[in-house]
């Protein structure tokens, strides 16, 4: 069925009251935009929290979801990887289900397992009655976010993230963590207009997630399509991608760099960059050269019209997480195999440039030591 357009859907867009620091000499904002960053900047999907000693400290008895509501907790654990590593990017403390928590919805994050729903939602009735996040019940993120910008340096940046509806509805439709993802598959198979009015419930949470921190001052945002690799290119065109392109198409004016992200989305990169982000991020399974080859063709299909170098995107990725376990020469190997890859895109006018990054988050059990070296390789290259 076409996609429906929420009319109640009109994004309060308040660019001015962005509170924004002006450091466009940041490596990442650089790299991001196609100029040439100082080093090359390098960051890495949960690399607050899980690994290190001094996060499992400060959250000791402090439930997962109420640490994401402190503000002055939130802003060291978003800077403890940040000061440990030397991280070009902090990521922002907090996780995908915070705007579903906030605007009351009985969501907990259950230690080893993810997030759990009290009850899964599956029918007309429970979709009408998700609620719509407000600004209010944001305002102990944004207060941690201004924390974390007073410690920044100037060539550091803070980056801001949502999940992305399909990953969102997923965990709202199995009621938690999935193998398999069939129960959303299936509502989505089976009653299409009720996935549909699930994704247009969802969609104005997220935007207004986003919303509050851009205007709260990060300097890029990430959308994070975690599961949207279960998927096929058909599925992603019809059920999600109108969706995550109407969260970018709401949040552009604020103009800082927008990054896509998903597991095991070899198959999707083009159709996730159709979506509309500046930086494309790209799991390990992909090299960097053949993703951004990936990129730039389906922009080219979609939009004939489009100048080749408006195809060509930033990427993002893509050491697999699991190498940091393989030691000191493994570690160098395969930074510098990425790194060329990489670059060669970047020299065939493939992709703008490149921020290194993991193809997926840091595992709990890796050694931070390991984190360490690989962010002292990238910047060594
Ligand atoms: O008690 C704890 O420490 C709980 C573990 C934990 C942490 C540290 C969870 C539960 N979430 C987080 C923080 C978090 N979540 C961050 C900030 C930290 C950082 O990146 O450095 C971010 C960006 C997220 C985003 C997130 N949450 C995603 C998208 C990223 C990804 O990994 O794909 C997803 C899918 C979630 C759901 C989630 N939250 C927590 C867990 C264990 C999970 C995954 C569960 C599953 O497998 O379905």
């Amino acid at each position: 069925m076409a996609v429906m357009t929420n009319k109640a859907f009109e994004p309060q867009i308040d660019v001015a009251a962005s509170r924004r620091r002006a450091n466009h000499d940041a490596p990442f904002l650089a790299a991001a935009r196609g100029e040439k960053p100082s080093r090359r900047p390098v960051w890495m999907m949960r690399q607050a929290g899980r690994s290190l000693p001094e996060y499992r400290k400060v959250r000791e008895g402090i439930p997962m979801l109420d640490s994401c509501f402190m503000p002055e907790l939130l802003a060291e654990i978003t800077m403890q990887p940040v000061r440990r590593h030397d991280a070009d990017a902090a990521i922002l403390f907090s996780d995908i289900v915070v705007p579903l928590k906030a605007a009351g919805v009985d969501i907990d994050i259950v230690p080893g397992r993810g997030p759990v729903m009290a009850e899964a939602v599956r029918t007309p009735q429970q979709i009408a009655a998700l609620p719509e996040v407000q600004r209010e019940q944001l305002e102990p993120i944004a207060q941690g976010i201004s924390h974390v910008l007073e410690e920044l340096r100037d060539d550091q940046v803070l980056i801001g993230f949502a999940g992305a509806p399909f990953t969102l509805a997923s965990y709202l439709v199995e009621g938690g963590p999935s193998k398999n993802h069939e129960t959303t598959k299936a509502l989505m198979y089976s009653q299409p207009d009720m996935w549909h009015a699930l994704m247009r419930e969802l969609t104005p949470t997220i935007t207004r997630f986003l919303q509050m921190q851009l205007e709260a001052g990060v300097d890029a945002i990430q959308l994070f399509d975690s599961w949207a690799g279960y998927l096929t290119a058909r599925d992603y065109r019809e059920f999600v991608g109108p969706y995550s392109k109407q969260i970018f198409d709401a949040v552009r004016p604020y103009g800082v760099p927008m990054i896509h992200f998903g597991v095991g989305t070899g198959e999707l990169l083009g159709d996730m960059a159709i979506a509309g982000p500046d930086v494309v991020g790209v799991d390990w399974r992909v090299p960097m050269d053949l993703a951004a080859e990936r990129v730039t063709a389906a922009l080219a299909d979609a939009n004939p019209g489009l100048a080749p170098s408006e195809r060509a995107k930033a990427l993002q990725g893509n050491l697999d997480p699991a190498v940091l376990f393989a030691g000191p020469d493994a570690i160098r190997a395969h930074v510098t195999r990425i790194c060329a890859e990489a670059d060669r895109a970047v020299k065939r006018g493939l992709a703008r440039g490149h921020i290194f990054n993991l193809g997926h988050g840091v595992l709990p059990s890796t050694e931070p030591d390991a984190v360490t070296r690989a962010f002292e390789e990238v910047h060594n290259l």
